[in-house]
């Protein structure tokens, strides 16, 4: 079991610990040559601090809507947020007014430190909804600029005392519906995913080089590129926005030895050509979705790289099932992580023995606390975490991956809830009603696969396919669009009238 001291605030032991045994070690770097040593990082989270604190009144405990790419400031930005017992929101950067609007409704944010680049979005959000929303843009010029207001501080800040089980993240995830659900999560989670999954299987060291593709607002991202990379004194290298082809230069050019992505990232590495260039990693992770066997083979026959699966989900903020280095199992998600437990539960919740299929459970240091939200109830039975996924345990002990248990649809790692897209599609003004459920995808894993049923007189071809595609895009995050349309004259339902996402699953070939 993991002890933790009654009071303790994560940003301690992720950057001024750290600072103090490494000063001149590079913590963060970005392709174009910036480096922050761990002196630096722990001066700027200070002065963020300062900003948050002196100039914009915030006490411990208000919220503090992050939205931004991965980047010096915004790592700057968050430890900040922490070191000032702040709570962090941290949000996806393709998330539009209507998205941010459902997350803000529930978490309150007082204060967003938002990208230059993104602030017309959360001018909206206080607009329209929240006029006491206090937005700081940073990256950009200005005085009011968080990076100019930061040059104004002195970086010396003591740390506020959180408690270990004060909150520290508010962590948006979209759930099945669509309707987001708030993960919380302690200042002691933060660094319990360290303590289990990060010290135990990938075991940084300080010469290692991190690069991650997952954005910080996916607790994928935070973990590999902030929690576990900065507690090891080692470097991540951060990357705005790279595709997969880049992804790979990057690895070979900066001396990357660690990098964590989704599997479509690894595929597009190998179908392009460039899996020569991962040549020099000493380990690599994948997660988002199940990695297919075939890929993960291939990878391992071509280039001798055996890719670390593992699952995790926001509501226990990072991987809980996994396997490393001679732990690894072709096809097997893996074992719990130590500090789980997992079990493979039937219908009636009960425990079922080795080869049934049945929902993951999973129990641990870490577990899900959504903020005030009734699903609590379904996401945890008895202690235990009902993950929404269908595994299969062998008599080893390993996890095998069958399927999702609900209406989720994971396309590239990204996770999308049949339902929000069903709504947005159903309100295009030539659509009756519509469907949206995973169909299988070689690139991609799955891809959304919308099922409409147009107004009479309405012709479903091409154009009318597109112009839908184009209005889920302009009114929710982009990659949650459907990338098949199907016109259909009806959606299937059995007799009492309840829509049959099976008979849907089945035609789009899953
Ligand atoms: O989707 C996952 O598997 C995952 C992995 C790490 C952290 C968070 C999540 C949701």
């Amino acid at each position: 079991t993991l002890q933790y001291a009654e009071h303790l605030n994560a940003a301690e032991e992720l950057i001024d610990v750290p600072a103090r045994t490494w000063p001149d070690r590079p913590a963060l770097r970005t392709p174009d040559g910036t480096t922050w040593t761990y002196a630096e990082l722990r001066t700027r989270a200070d002065q963020v601090a300062q900003v948050l604190t002196e100039d914009l009144g915030l006490v411990p405990g208000n919220r503090v809507l992050l939205r931004s790419p991965n980047n010096p400031w915004t790592v700057a930005a968050w430890l900040g947020v922490l070191k000032a017992g702040g709570i962090a929101v941290t949000t996806f950067a393709a998330l539009r007014v209507r998205e941010l609007t459902r997350i803000a409704e529930k978490t309150r944010p007082s204060i967003a430190l938002v990208d230059h680049r993104w602030v017309a979005d959360v001018e909206t959000l206080r607009d329209t909804a929240f006029p006491d929303l206090t937005i700081v843009p940073y990256g950009g010029a200005g005085t009011d600029d968080l990076v100019a207001r930061a040059g104004t501080k002195s970086g010396a800040f003591t740390n506020v005392v959180t408690a270990a089980d004060d909150v520290a993240l508010f962590c948006p995830t979209s759930g099945s519906t669509g309707v987001p659900k708030i993960c919380t999560h302690f200042h002691r989670d933060v660094l319990s995913i360290d303590n289990t999954f990060g010290r135990t299987v990938l075991a940084l060291r300080p010469d290692d080089v991190v690069a991650c593709t997952a954005p910080f607002a996916f607790t994928f991202g935070l973990g590999m590129l902030v929690v576990f990379t900065l507690r090891a004194g080692a470097s991540s290298l951060l990357l705005e926005a790279a595709t997969p082809v880049q992804l790979a230069d990057h690895v070979a050019a900066h001396g990357v030895t660690v990098l964590a992505t989704a599997p479509t990232a690894y595929r597009q590495i190998l179908t392009g050509g460039k899996l020569d260039r991962l040549r020099g990693l000493r380990l690599a992770v994948s997660a988002g979705e199940h990695i297919p066997q075939q890929l993960w083979e291939r990878i391992r026959d071509e280039i001798g790289l055996k890719i670390v699966d593992g699952i995790g989900a926001t509501e226990l903020l990072h991987i809980f099932l996994t396997a490393a280095g001679d732990d690894i199992r072709p096809g097997a998600t893996g074992k719990p992580v130590p500090g789980f437990r997992a079990a493979v539960l039937g219908e009636d919740g009960t425990e079922l023995g080795p080869g049934l299929k049945g929902r993951l459970a999973v129990i641990g240091p870490i577990g899900c606390r959504y903020l005030a939200d009734d699903r609590q109830r379904d996401y945890v039975l008895d202690g235990w975490n009902i993950t929404g996924d269908t595994f299969v345990r062998d008599g080893d002990g390993y996890f095998y991956y069958q399927s999702r248990t609900d209406n989720l649809i994971i396309s590239s790692g990204y996770n999308i809830a049949g339902p929000e897209v069903d709504a947005v599609i159903d309100d295009h003004p030539d659509v009756l009603e519509s469907a949206c459920v995973a169909a299988p995808d070689a690139e991609r894993g799955s891809i959304v696969c919308a099922f409409v049923v147009l107004r009479d007189g309405v012709a479903g071809n091409a154009a009318k396919a597109k112009e839908i595609q184009d209005h889920v895009k302009q009114t929710i995050a982009p990659y949650k669009y459907p990338r098949e349309v199907r016109f259909v004259a009806a959606l299937p339902r059995n007799t009492s009238g309840k829509l049959q996402h099976f008979v849907l699953r089945q035609l789009a070939g899953a």
